[in-house]
């Protein structure tokens, strides 16, 4: 198991490589591209400078996240193969320069959505919090505008300023889509890419819907075992993987994290894996709220040793993230992306790893 930790790169993540580099056990960093839109092509010359830069820190690059799907492809529209062929010259190019997984995600409009970026808890850190009546109460573009307005001036991830602008007119063209309309373009797409991943050796690893419920009318697909059973039977090659985030999918208790572990990890189909815990609350009726939790397991609704305990034992050699840390400490950075309480993280995830594998001996 090697330890990463997600950087934005420079101008984009107020976190230096150094800083990176000093967290004992950290192997690489997770990064991306951010300036280049979703459905163009990540050029080589810029692809191997980052990872120049990475490994002048004695990092490695051999992860990256995210490669952001266009629209288009999640919408099939007919010009969708123009993106499809620009994926897979980004995969190629990604190849070349060593990068072993690829993360991505496959939600209509929105990455991860949340109703207050900078929630206090009661020893006065800040966390993501989700509250189901917020979203209720405004419409997609007024949630937008609040969004952006509150994500301490970074543009974040899947929120980039060119999507916003376009968010209406992509609200209408999803407007009446089943459930079956996205899990065709899905397939679409995995069916042409994956075997170019396979070529560049590279495993794609779909990140799960957050949270895994349909949030202003739009689809979300990747929200449970059962959804993860048929992602990975649309193409049955270690190439078709998952990103398994514990938080994503434990913000529905329904989700059983180390059974999936278990039986996707078993089947060598969880080339990254996302640990992290989550804070579930019901409120009234059907309000649901949750918070992203420090990692620790009293802190917050996983039990995180049972989730380490499941890895240990399908002996996972992947690549593993803390995520969504708080801002403790004073600290100004992007939402969710706390260095001081990733960094937490990643020294508890490696504290539960060594305990487990030595009690293995
Ligand atoms: C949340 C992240 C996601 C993830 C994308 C993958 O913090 O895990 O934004 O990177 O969904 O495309």
């Amino acid at each position: 198991m090697k330890i990463v930790f997600r950087w934005f790169g420079e101008g984009f993540d107020p976190v230096p490589l150094e800083y990176i580099r000093q967290i004992p056990g950290i192997s690489g960093v997770v990064p991306m591209l951010s300036d280049i839109p979703a459905g163009e092509v990540w050029p080589s010359e810029k692809i191997l400078s980052m990872r120049q830069r990475i490994e002048a820190h004695g990092l490695t690059m051999e992860v990256v996240e995210s490669v952001n799907v266009h629209e288009n492809i999640k919408l099939g529209v007919p010009d969708r193969d123009r993106y499809i062929d620009n994926y897979i010259a980004t995969l190629e190019n990604l190849g070349k320069a060593g990068v072993k997984v690829v993360c991505y995600n496959f939600m209509p409009v929105f990455d991860w959505i949340r109703t207050d970026l900078s929630h206090e808890l009661d020893d006065g850190s800040n966390v993501l919090y989700y509250d189901s009546a917020f979203v209720e109460k405004l419409n997609p573009e007024e949630f937008a505008a609040w969004f952006s307005a509150h994500s301490n001036g970074f543009s974040l991830p899947g929120w980039e300023p060119e999507r916003l602008a376009a968010l209406t007119r992509l609200f209408e063209q999803y407007r009446g889509m089943k459930e079956e309309a996205l899990w065709q373009n899905l397939e679409y797409f995995l069916k042409a890419v994956v075997p170019a991943a396979e070529r560049a050796g590279i495993k794609m690893a779909i990140h799960p819907d957050d949270p895994p419920w349909p949030v202003f009318g739009l689809l979300r697909i990747i929200r449970n075992e059962q959804s993860l059973e048929r992602l990975v039977s649309l193409v049955n090659s270690p190439s078709n993987g998952i990103a398994l985030c514990s938080g994503a999918l434990g913000a529905d208790a329904r989700n059983d994290i180390p059974s999936m572990v278990r039986r996707f990890g078993g089947m060598g189909r969880i080339p990254f894996a996302h640990v992290r815990n989550v804070m579930r609350s019901s409120g009234r009726g059907s309000r649901t709220t949750f918070y992203d939790a420090p990692h620790p397991s009293p802190m917050g609704s996983l039990d995180m040793y049972e989730i380490m305990r499941a890895y240990s034992d399908i002996d996972f050699e992947g690549y593993m993230r803390p995520d969504h840390g708080r801002m403790i400490w004073g600290e100004n950075s992007r939402p969710g992306y706390g260095f001081y309480d990733r960094a937490l993280g990643a020294m508890y995830l490696l504290g539960l790893w060594e305990a487990l594998r030595k009690g293995k001996e």
